[in-house]
């Protein structure tokens, strides 16, 4: 323990003696309804629309500072799906997290309704709360969600489902909480809600690495954007998410039925502890306004809808993006990375993407090239090469700028004045290139220089995408707390760091200065997210292409702007198991495009492991290698067993390319992530809620990866159904009711199942998406026993900035599946939106494979040959394939499983 850390020590033991006094007098059992707030007045919308209150304090509490006397409760139905309570102080104006940074479709008024809502409309109009416990209630009739506002003393607050009765957010005390659910000062707001025990799942609340994706009772997850690596588990690391997915389990009554799910997101930027019990869930946040937002779902998929509605739609990532990325930190020179790639091709392993880590900079100078190992004409060369094969090149940028009179970055940041600033002048902090000021991103005018560094970076050296690492904003120095700041400091302690390290360690102080003198204290958690959205503004506007943008640093909305990678775990089977719980959750954060450094990142990966992981990352949504500086080197090709490996997954993914892609439009359109959990589609079946190491990819395809040393064989749950082996057809698992299986596994095989109903559209093997594009489609159709089969496959050059808006170049078919009324013909129909485009790229199918047609009752006794060319698919009797007349895909062959 260093010095530093007994310091801590100290403090910690002085904040445990405070709360200590804090829940003493607050839980002094008979005194339970001393504090919080009681109703003063309420106006609600006749139309059950909206609600207002006014609340006053109780009692004052002693901590943290002095209680805010009055607040305003609004409620509203923004959507019939979606509930938004806010309270916040009456009298002032409190930070908030603005348009300007999440634009949002309707936003209430910082203080008070419009005069409109205070109209005639109003059915309870400025009432003064009887003293008889009588509640209001806002009830929207096209909404399943009741909000009901407790006239008790203190008042409380509750969401519950109209069509069950099931509630969802409840802030009432229990006989174990006595009335705290609400507390409100300057620096620290309490909302607590119950939640009914056993009956409820709860998933999101990140960036953490967990060991479980399912969040687990009695944990306090803390949100302070950090850099931490992600191999610690437990801790806020580098983004915040405070948003969770609850899905319940069935009612004893029977109301409610297995899967119901909704959906709440506490919209707030400053740092805060969530302590969930299993029975309860409290919000300890040090700043804000509580905003809170309740999603109706009623089922997983719908509550991403919604919650992407609100906070934006994934951003469309390019097709190329799909395919498999290589990066390493320590890559020495144009000829390291040119012997990369030349490695890739020797040895017939698919590669993209080459990226570069801070060694291409001068003096680790953004924008600038080492000129000695990396100079501009050879960089350019190898650029240039890399596109003539169809490949791609990325590289690295950090936020801090060199402070450096000769460095143009630097200068016209100056000019620009564009610095987060503190006591007046830019912020001095340390990371790679020595003393850097940060861009405050917050500064409209921050947009315009950093699409100008980027675009005269770009001028040299045209790279297609930017990666964004260290946007924490992390700091090699902790500068001591400004004087008289209670903002360096204040008085309740996140768990920061899981020891309560102050929110400064790290990091730019708090009490730094952003544009319209927003605190630091209040926008660190955005400073990633603006930075992406600035990046992606510039990269429109320099290339005119569809960004690509990985960022470390994430806040909700992010996804709008960039992918996500989840940051530096370490080669270890752990670490490598707990990439999907991670992967998992940033889809529920509405970043569907994500993965983990593939072999591991820190410490030297083994040929094993190694071997595991890319069998796993070749279904993660984003597929990069990525080691450290001073650890072995692991390129796929330097095994034969993981070149092998990488060869046969990575061709599976190559085939499914299109799949993966429309799920990208899927994502973009609905906010459904591309990597799920089992109960994205399997949302009745209990025994999905607590995977862990098992994923699907859109609602078909399941991933069940081995992640443990010298296993040879996998227990994977299936859920019920027949499920087909993607790399061999005619090994199938068939589950009467969800049922654990176990699969062999040897060294070089991954289990990848497609499940029955289900219509994948695929494509041919090749080394570059570019090269797999123009290989003809194979529709594979897994025959279901229940007689229907759907898919759909979206199609656009996969480079236009939109994806999917009207008037755009692309197509969407979708393919449905089934048997003839007669009982003796499999057929594949499809419907095509938009077919001129497909059509114009002339592509077809080449072939339509119909597998699990044995599981036809109606088809059992048919004796089915598989059709090798054009004459066999009308000469088969089983198995045709009719398609529209506008169809944009000719079929060319059919082919079906013989029946023994
Ligand atoms: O201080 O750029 O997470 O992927 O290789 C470490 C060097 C900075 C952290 C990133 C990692 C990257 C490394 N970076």
């Amino acid at each position: 323990m260093d010095r530093l850390d007994l310091k801590h020590l100290f403090r910690n033991l002085f904040v445990l003696l405070i709360i200590v006094c804090f829940s003493s007098s607050v839980h002094g059992g008979s005194e339970a309804v001393g504090y919080g707030y009681k109703l003063k007045s309420v106006s609600v919308d006749a139309n059950g629309k909206w609600l207002t209150a006014d609340l006053g304090l109780i009692r004052n509490s002693s901590v943290y500072g002095p209680d805010i006397q009055n607040l305003s409760l609004f409620a509203s139905f923004e959507t019939s799906n979606r509930l938004r309570i806010k309270v916040t102080d009456s009298g002032h104006e409190r930070w908030e997290i603005g348009q300007e940074i999440i634009p949002r479709q309707s936003q209430f008024p910082h203080r008070s309704l419009p005069e409109n809502h205070r109209s005639s409309s109003a059915k309870y109009q400025g009432q003064t709360p009887k003293q008889q416990k009588e509640n209001y209630y806002m009830s929207d009739p096209t909404s399943d969600l009741i909000f009901t506002l407790h006239n008790t003393t203190p008042f409380g607050f509750s969401v519950r489902r109209r069509s069950s009765g099931d509630i969802l957010f409840d802030t009432s005390p229990d006989a174990s909480d006595s009335g705290t659910f609400l507390v409100f000062k300057d620096q620290y707001i309490q909302l607590s809600s119950s939640l009914p025990q056993g009956r409820s799942s709860l998933y999101g609340l990140g960036e953490h690495t967990k060991r479980s994706f399912k969040l687990q009772h009695n944990d306090t997850l803390t949100l302070w954007n950090a850099d931490l690596a992600s191999a610690n588990l437990d801790v806020n690391l580098y983004g915040s998410h405070p948003f969770y997915l609850d899905i319940r389990s069935a009612s004893a009554d029977g109301k409610v039925s297995a899967g119901t799910t909704h959906g709440v997101l506490l919209l707030n930027s400053n740092g805060m502890d969530i302590v969930y019990g299993g029975n309860r869930i409290t919000y300890k946040i040090i700043g804000g306004v509580i905003d809170l937002y309740v999603f109706a779902g009623p089922l997983p998929d719908r509550v991403m809808e919604q919650y992407t509605q609100l906070i934006g739609r994934p951003a469309a990532m390019p097709y190329w993006s799909f395919g498999f990325h290589q990066c390493r930190y320590g890559y020495k020179n144009v000829s390291d990375i040119k012997g990369v790639v030349a490695g890739y091709a020797k040895a017939r392993i698919p590669l993209e993407v080459m990226w570069t880590d801070i060694d291409y900079m001068d003096g680790f100078k953004d924008f600038t090239l080492d000129p000695v190992n990396f100079p501009k004409d050879q960089m350019k060369t190898f650029v240039d090469k890399l596109h003539q094969n169809d490949q791609k090149y990325v590289v690295i940028i950090d936020p801090g700028i060199s402070v450096n009179s000769t460095y143009g970055t630097y200068i016209r940041g100056m000019q620009a004045d564009i610095f987060i600033k503190r006591d007046g002048v830019p912020y001095l902090g340390q990371v790679w290139p020595g003393p850097v000021y940060f861009p405050d991103f917050v500064n409209p005018r921050t947009e315009t220089y950093w699409a100008g560094e980027i675009k005269t970076f770009r001028d040299f050296l045209p790279v297609d995408g930017l990666w964004l690492d260290m946007n924490e904003i992390s700091n090699f120095i902790t500068s001591p707390p400004t004087p008289n700041s209670a903002l360096d400091d204040p008085a309740y302690k996140i768990n920061n760091q899981g020891i309560q390290r102050p929110i400064n360690n790290r990091t730019v102080p708090a009490a730094s200065l952003h544009f319209g003198n927003l605190t630091e204290y209040n926008v660190h958690n955005l400073y990633g997210l603006l930075e992406c959205k600035a990046t992606h503004a510039a990269l429109i506007n320099v290339t005119g292409k569809r960004p690509f943008i990985l960022s470390r640093s994430t806040f909700v909305s992010s996804g709008k702007y960039a992918a996500h990678w989840t940051g530096d775990n370490v080669a270890t089977w752990e670490d490598l198991a707990y990439t999907i719980p991670s992967i998992l959750n940033f889809g529920l954060f509405g970043i569907p495009m994500v993965g983990a450094d593939i072999c591991g990142f820190s410490g030297d990966t083994t040929e094993d492991l190694c071997q595991r992981w890319i069998q796993l990352g070749a279904f993660y949504p984003f597929a990069r290698d990525h080691s450290d500086f001073n650890t072995i080197r692991q390129e796929l090709y330097l095994w034969d067993s993981v070149a092998a490996s990488a060869r046969k997954v990575l061709g599976l993914r190559y085939r499914l390319l299109p799949y993966f892609y429309t799920l990208m439009y899927e994502a973009h359109q609905k906010g459904t992530p591309i990597a799920r959990p089992l109960f994205f589609t399997f949302p009745q079946d209990i025994h999905t809620y607590e995977i862990n190491s098992q994923f699907l990819l859109g609602k078909g395809i399941m991933v069940s990866p081995v992640v443990k040393s010298k296993a040879v064989s996998v227990d994977a749950y299936f859920p019920s159904g027949n499920w087909f082996d993607l790399f061999n057809y005619s090994n199938s698992v068939s589950a009467n009711s969800g049922k654990y299986f176990t699969l062999a596994a040897p060294r070089d095989h991954i289990n990848v199942h497609v499940r029955e109903g289900n219509i994948i559209a695929m494509q041919g093997e090749a080394r570059t998406t570019k090269a797999a594009r123009m290989t003809p489609f194979q529709l594979l159709v897994a025959v279901s026993s229940t007689e229907t089969m759907t898919g759909q496959v979206f199609l656009d050059d996969g480079e236009e900035v939109e994806m999917g808006v009207e008037g755009g170049k692309w197509s969407l078919v979708r393919f449905y599946g089934g048997i003839s009324s007669s009982g003796d013909e499999v057929f594949v129909r499809s419907e095509v939106e938009n077919g001129a485009f497909a059509l114009s790229q002339k592509w077809m199918i080449e072939r339509v494979t119909f597998i699990g047609l044995e599981n036809v009752e109606r088809l059992k006794g048919y004796e089915l040959s598989s059709g090798n060319n054009k004459t066999n698919l009308h000469a088969n009797p089983l198995v045709k394939a009719r398609l529209d007349k506008n169809a944009i895909f000719q079929i060319v062959e059919v082919s079906g499983l013989r029946q023994p």
